[in-house]
C-alpha cells in the first residue's frame, strides 16, 4: 500500500506562524507527513509548483435553511450552501440551529440535523441560538448539548422573535461560564430601532435606504457597551459578531484595555459596501434590497476603521454572515411585494462563497495585512474560539486535510466578479464587478478534491458533522462574589 492516498507537492504553504516550502502527504482525510521532499508514493499527486497554500476556511457565521418568521426562505440550503463555501475555499461551516421562543433547544438541533444530512459536501458544526433562556432550557437541555458538542451559542439583543433582555443575557452568559460555552452577541438596541423605524415609517420614509437611518451607529455601539457590561458583571468571555464600524470598535477597544475578554468578528460587507449600496434615490426600490443587512453597511469612512482594525489585531475573526435571499420568487428578498417598507425586507447578503477570495484580494494582495493574518482571520481563530483547532484550521500533521491552492494573478491581470461565477442557490452577488486577483484552483476537504480547476465535484452528504470541544474551561462558584 502507498503510505498516501495524495501527495500535495512543492506547495507554498502559509499558516499563522508559519511560511515555507514543502510537500504535504495526506492518507485516510489526515495531514500526515510534511517534510521538504516527501520520499514514498502516491496514488495521487498534486504538484502545486510553488503555489500558495493555506487552511481550509473555517466560516464561524453563516446560515442555510434556518426557519423563520415572516414567510421568507434562505436560498441555500445544506447542499447549495456548502457546495458554495466549498468553490470559495471554506471547509468548515458553523450555521445555527435556532430555538423558536417557547421551543425547545434540543428540538431545534434534532430539526437543524434533519435538514444538514444526506446533504452537506463539507464538515459542519452547529451552533446554537437561545431565543428563549426560560430557566429549565438553560438548565436541563443546554449542559447536555454542551456535552455533545454544541459549545458555542448566540444570543440577540433585536428581533421580536429572537431577543433576550438583559435578564435573560445575564443568566444565559451565566449558563455559559459554567459550562465552558463561547456566548456570540448580535448587539443592536431592540428599542432604539423600534421607535426609529415607526417614526421613519410614518414619515412616509419606507425606501431601503432607510434600513440604515433606523440602525444607526448609536444603536449598535449602546447594545456593544451593555453586551460587554455584561459579560464582565457574569465574568465570562464574548465574541461581538458582526461589528459593522468605528464607534462599535471603540467600545471593544476600550473593553480590552480593561483586560476584559472580548472577542470580535467582522464580514467583508462592512470593508466594501456602505449605506450607499442601499441605494441613493428611490428610482429603483429592490436594488437597494440587495444590501440590506444588519447591522447596515456604515459610510465609506467607516469602511477605513474595519480595514484597519482587522490589521491591528483588534478583530478575532472574519466570517461571511451568509444569509441568502434572493431577488426573484415569493420567498426572498420581494417576500412581502417589491415596494415593501424596509422593515419587510429579509435581512441578509449572501457570501459564503466570497469570503475568502475578497480577503485575499483585497486584504492580502491591497497590502492591508498579510497572508498569515488573512489565516488567522479566516480559519485558524474561528477554530480556536469554536473547539474545532487543530483538527480544523491549520496545517500541521494529524490535521484534517482541508486545504486551498490559490490562483493568484499578478497585478494587472485582475478578473472581474460575477454573480454567474458562484455556486449559491441565491439569485446575485452584492459584489458583482469586483476586480478580484485571488480565487481557490483547488479546495480539499479531508483530502478530497471538492473544487477543482473550475469544477465543483463533491457528493451530497460527503461533509462530516463535528462535534465541538469546549473553547473555556468550565468555571465552578457564583460570578456574583466578584462584585461583594
Ligand atoms: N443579520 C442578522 O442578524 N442575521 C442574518 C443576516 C443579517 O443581516
Ligand atoms: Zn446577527
Ligand atoms: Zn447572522
Amino acid at each position: 500500500m502507498a503510505p498516501f492516498d495524495l501527495i500535495v507537492r512543492n506547495a507554498d504553504i502559509a499558516t499563522v506562524g508559519d511560511r515555507y516550502r514543502g510537500d504535504i502527504g495526506i492518507r485516510e482525510g489526515r495531514i500526515v507527513a510534511i517534510a521538504q521532499a516527501l520520499p514514498g508514493e502516491a496514488a495521487e499527486v498534486i504538484d502545486a509548483a510553488g503555489r500558495l497554500v493555506t487552511p481550509g476556511g473555517v466560516d464561524g457565521h453563516c446560515h442555510f435553511d434556518q426557519p423563520t418568521s415572516d414567510g421568507s426562505r434562505f436560498a441555500d440550503d445544506f447542499f447549495t450552501g456548502t457546495r458554495s463555501a466549498a468553490c470559495g475555499g471554506t471547509t468548515t461551516v458553523i450555521p445555527f440551529a435556532c430555538q423558536q421562543k417557547g421551543g425547545s433547544l434540543v428540538d431545534a438541533v434534532e430539526d437543524y440535523h434533519r435538514r444538514a444530512n444526506g446533504k452537506a459536501v463539507i464538515d459542519y458544526a452547529f451552533h446554537l441560538i437561545v431565543a428563549d433562556a426560560r430557566p429549565e432550557v438553560l438548565r436541563d437541555e443546554l449542559p447536555a448539548l454542551v456535552e455533545q458538542g454544541y459549545t458555542s451559542l448566540k444570543v440577540y439583543m433585536t428581533y421580536d422573535d429572537l431577543k433576550l433582555d438583559d435578564r435573560q443575557m445575564i443568566e444565559t452568559l451565566a449558563a455559559a461560564r459554567r459550562l465552558g460555552a463561547m456566548t456570540m452577541v448580535h448587539a443592536e438596541n431592540s428599542d432604539c430601532i423600534a421607535w426609529l423605524t415607526e417614526h421613519l415609517l410614518a414619515a412616509g420614509l419606507t425606501a431601503p435606504r432607510y434600513h440604515a437611518s433606523s440602525r444607526p451607529m448609536a444603536v449598535e455601539r449602546e447594545a456593544t457597551h451593555r453586551a460587554i457590561s455584561l459579560a464582565e458583571l457574569v465574568d465570562t468571555p464574548i465574541l461581538l459578531v458582526h461589528v459593522s464600524g468605528q464607534e462599535a470598535i471603540e467600545q471593544i477597544h476600550w473593553a480590552r484595555g480593561r483586560g476584559l475578554p472580548i472577542h470580535a468578528e467582522t464580514c467583508p460587507q462592512y470593508m466594501l459596501l456602505s449605506a450607499e449600496d442601499l441605494g441613493i434615490d428611490d428610482s429603483d426600490p429592490m436594488h437597494g434590497a440587495r444590501c440590506i443587512c444588519s447591522p447596515p453597511p456604515r459610510d465609506k469612512a467607516n469602511q477605513k476603521f474595519i480595514w484597519s482594525a482587522l490589521s491591528s489585531g483588534l478583530f478575532t475573526i472574519v466570517s461571511s454572515d451568509h444569509a441568502p435571499f434572493s431577488m426573484a420568487g415569493p420567498h426572498g428578498k420581494g417576500v412581502a411585494g417589491e415596494q415593501a417598507s424596509f422593515d419587510r425586507i429579509p435581512n441578509g447578503v449572501p457570501g459564503v462563497e466570497t469570503r475568502l477570495p475578497l480577503l485575499m484580494s483585497e486584504g492580502v494582495l491591497g497590502g492591508r495585512f498579510d497572508v498569515h493574518r488573512f489565516v488567522e482571520l479566516s480559519a485558524t481563530s474561528p477554530a480556536r474560539l469554536y473547539g474545532l483547532y487543530p483538527r480544523k484550521g491549520t496545517i500541521a500533521v494529524g490535521s484534517d486535510a482541508d486545504l486551498v491552492v490559490w490562483d493568484i494573478r499578478p497585478e494587472g491581470e485582475a478578473f472581474t466578479l460575477r454573480h454567474d461565477m458562484l455556486h449559491s442557490a441565491c439569485d446575485y452577488t452584492p459584489y458583482e464587478g469586483l476586480s478580484l486577483r485571488a480565487w481557490p484552483a483547488l479546495t480539499l476537504s479531508r483530502g478530497r478534491a471538492v473544487w477543482r480547476d473550475g469544477q465543483f465535484q463533491a457528493a451530497p452528504g460527503s461533509g462530516q458533522f463535528l462535534p465541538c470541544a469546549r473553547p473555556l474551561a468550565p468555571r465552578g462558584g457564583e460570578p456574583f462574589a466578584r462584585w461583594v
